[in-house]
C-alpha cells in the first residue's frame, strides 16, 4: 500500500458533479508530460477585456484541437493548433475516466505565484448546457476554490501534479472556479482543460 491510494473524491456537495483523481499520473510520467508541453507548446499571452480594459492574460494559453473548432472568451478569439501525440495521449486517458469524447483543449502555462485565473465558469455557448470537463495538472500543486453563484458556499482544495479532475452537470451554471495568485514563490503549473465544441 502506497500513502496515495485514495480513490476519487466528489468535491461538490449538490448541483453538479466536479469528481477529483489526485494521482491519475505517477511523479515520472507527470514530469516528463510538464517538461514535454512546457518547452513544445507555442504560448501566447492573449489580451484581455475586463470591465473595459486592456489586460494581459496572467498566464500563458495556447489551444489545440479539431480543424474548425475555434475558441472565443473575453474577448480572445483563438484557432485551434493541430494535436500532438502527447495531447492525444493524455486525451484518450481523459475520455476513458469520463466516459465522454473532447475535440480541444485549452493548454495554461502558471509561470509563477502571479499567474492565476480569476473567477469564471466555462460557459461559453459553444460548450453546451452542461459541459464536461477533463482538467488536468502537471508542476506545482496550486489551489483551486469552487464558490456557488448563490449560496457563496465555496469549496476549497488542492489540484497536485498528476492530477485528474472531471466537472459535469450543473458544474458549469450553478458554480464558478478559480485559481488564486499566490504570494508564496512558486515554479510553474501546466493545466490542460479538455472540452467539447458544439458547433
Ligand atoms: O488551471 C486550472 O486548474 C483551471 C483553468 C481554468 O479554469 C480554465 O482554463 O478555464
Ligand atoms: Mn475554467
Amino acid at each position: 500500500m502506497t500513502l496515495f491510494e485514495t480513490g476519487p473524491i466528489e468535491l461538490l456537495p449538490f448541483d453538479g458533479s466536479a469528481i477529483l483523481y489526485e494521482h491519475h499520473w505517477d511523479q515520472d510520467e507527470s514530469r516528463v508530460f510538464e517538461q514535454e508541453i512546457q518547452s513544445s507548446t507555442p504560448w501566447q499571452q492573449p489580451l484581455l477585456y475586463v470591465f473595459g480594459r486592456e489586460v494581459e492574460q496572467p498566464r500563458l494559453t495556447a489551444w489545440f484541437g479539431d480543424p474548425g473548432k475555434a475558441y472565443s472568451y473575453s474577448g480572445t478569439h483563438l484557432e485551434p493548433l493541430p494535436w500532438t501525440p502527447t495531447l492525444n495521449n493524455i486525451r484518450s486517458s481523459c475520455e476513458r475516466i469520463a466516459s465522454h469524447s473532447f475535440n480541444s483543449v485549452l493548454v495554461n502555462l502558471y509561470r509563477d505565484g502571479q499567474d492565476g485565473v480569476a473567477w469564471h465558469a466555462d460557459n461559453e455557448p459553444e460548450l453546451g448546457p452542461s459541459p464536461v470537463i477533463a482538467s488536468v495538472s502537471f508542476g506545482v500543486t496550486r489551489a483551486f476554490h469552487l464558490r456557488h453563484r448563490e449560496s457563496k458556499e465555496t469549496v476549497k482544495i488542492d489540484l497536485n501534479s498528476g492530477s485528474l479532475l472531471i466537472m459535469s452537470g450543473l458544474s458549469q451554471s450553478r458554480w464558478v472556479h478559480q485559481i488564486p495568485k499566490t504570494a508564496r514563490t512558486v515554479g510553474p503549473r501546466i493545466n490542460l482543460t479538455f472540452r467539447t465544441i458544439y458547433v
